[in-house]
């Protein structure tokens, strides 16, 4: 089958599309990316020339765009992880948020309506859920726990997912859902928190974590979401949502230690500074759903995953060195200076 991956310069959109090319080597991949500042098309390099991958530079909300594409490449599937991704910068300015994760969403599953397609995957977060108590560990998110964001980036995620649902429900558009966990791995931007604190630890310069770095995020490596969504995309019923997540609970301030020990870098980097607005407390995902309807389960450990992440960063130091001596600067400068 032809499968659109948009966002496929990304983090997770690029391990997808790796997994993809090598466990489906008889399906065409065509990614469609915007290359915002968190595309790098220096990630796809690998697989370029390959003929069954195609890469399109292309803005999901341009409607025309996305209309040529479909009408071009007919495809079977899509899957959509383009959006913009960061909780800070959507605090900072929530506009973009909105327009691609919502409007963008729209587009393209207007395209699917009009050119006719197997199946739409909503590549969604558990961030939608909101947050669940640090005293209350018997609490988890199921497929069925409320919506009720708490960033604009959550907040327009949540849109989209509800947009997903009615497309389904209006038009019966063959749609499927998934909402995991944090990711971390290869590729990741280093504005997030395990290849930011990677990247500053090898700098030497402060770690500066939330608050206390008591928050807890539940942790699941990248290429263990890439297999759930292929499993979703392939064997999901349509109109459903599967939670991905790997029962990896860590607090903050334990992964920015773990970092430090595993770097030989001394714990006195770590710097706590005044914490985000609206700060999830705990994020917590329930997999029972996709492991007994689908089999999933992760097989990477969160010690060999961290390990592996960190190797390669130091393998690919000018992957990220690129990156941060760029826009990132005045990012890094307005997020954290006299923070
Ligand atoms: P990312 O920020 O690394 O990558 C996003 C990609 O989308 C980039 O390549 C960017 O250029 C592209 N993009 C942005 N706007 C676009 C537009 N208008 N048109 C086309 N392309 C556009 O994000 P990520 O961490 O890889 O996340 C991918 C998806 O997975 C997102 O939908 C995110 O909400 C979701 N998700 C992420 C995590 C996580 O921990 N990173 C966890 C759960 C869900
Ligand atoms: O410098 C930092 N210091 C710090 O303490 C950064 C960047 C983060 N943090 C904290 C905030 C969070 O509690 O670490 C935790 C993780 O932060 P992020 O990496 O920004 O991730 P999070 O806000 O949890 O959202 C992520 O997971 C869900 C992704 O960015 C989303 O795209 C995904 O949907």
């Amino acid at each position: 089958m032809t499968v659109i991956v948009t966002g496929g310069a990304g983090f997770i959109g690029s391990n997808f599309i790796f997994h993809m090319l090598s466990a489906h080597p008889e399906d065409r991949i065509v990614c469609a990316d915007k290359l915002t500042y968190a595309g790098n098309l220096s990630t796809l390099r690998p697989v370029m020339e390959e003929s069954s991958f195609r890469f399109v530079k292309l803005d999901i909300c341009d409607r025309a765009g996305v209309y040529a594409l479909f009408e071009e490449e007919k495809p079977d599937a899509v899957v959509n992880f383009a959006a913009e991704s960061h909780v800070d910068r959507s605090i900072e300015d929530p506009g973009v948020f909105l327009r691609t994760n919502i409007i963008g969403t729209g587009v393209l599953m207007d395209a699917c309506r009009e050119f006719g397609i197997g199946r739409f995957h909503q590549v969604g977060t558990d961030e939608v859920y909101g947050d669940l108590p640090l005293d209350r560990s018997d609490l988890l998110f199921t497929e069925e726990t409320p919506l009720r964001a708490s960033s604009p980036y959550s907040a327009s995620k949540a849109g989209a997912d509800l947009l997903v649902m009615a497309y389904h429900r209006t038009y019966g558009l063959p749609v499927t859902l998934s909402r995991c966990s944090n990711n971390y791995g290869p590729y990741q931007f280093p504005e997030k928190l395990i290849p930011l604190m990677i990247a500053n630890c090898l700098n030497d310069k402060p770690l500066p974590v939330y608050g206390e770095g008591k928050n807890v995020r539940d942790w699941l490596y990248v290429e263990d979401h890439c297999r759930a969504v292929d499993l979703v995309l392939r064997k999901g019923r349509e109109g459903e949502c599967y939670n991905i997540g790997g029962h990896n609970e860590m607090h903050n301030i334990d992964i920015v230690k773990l970092i430090c020990a595993e770097l030989g870098k001394p714990e006195s980097l770590i710097t706590f500074v005044t914490d985000r607005k609206g700060h999830d407390q705990r994020y917590a995902i329930d997999p029972a759903k996709i492991r007994r309807e689908l089999g999933w389960t992760p097989e990477t450990g969160f010690q060999d995953g961290l390990r592996k992440t960190i190797r390669w960063y130091l393998d690919n130091r000018s992957w990220w060195e690129e990156i941060i001596s760029g826009e990132y600067q005045s990012y890094y400068q307005r997020m954290y200076g006299g923070r």
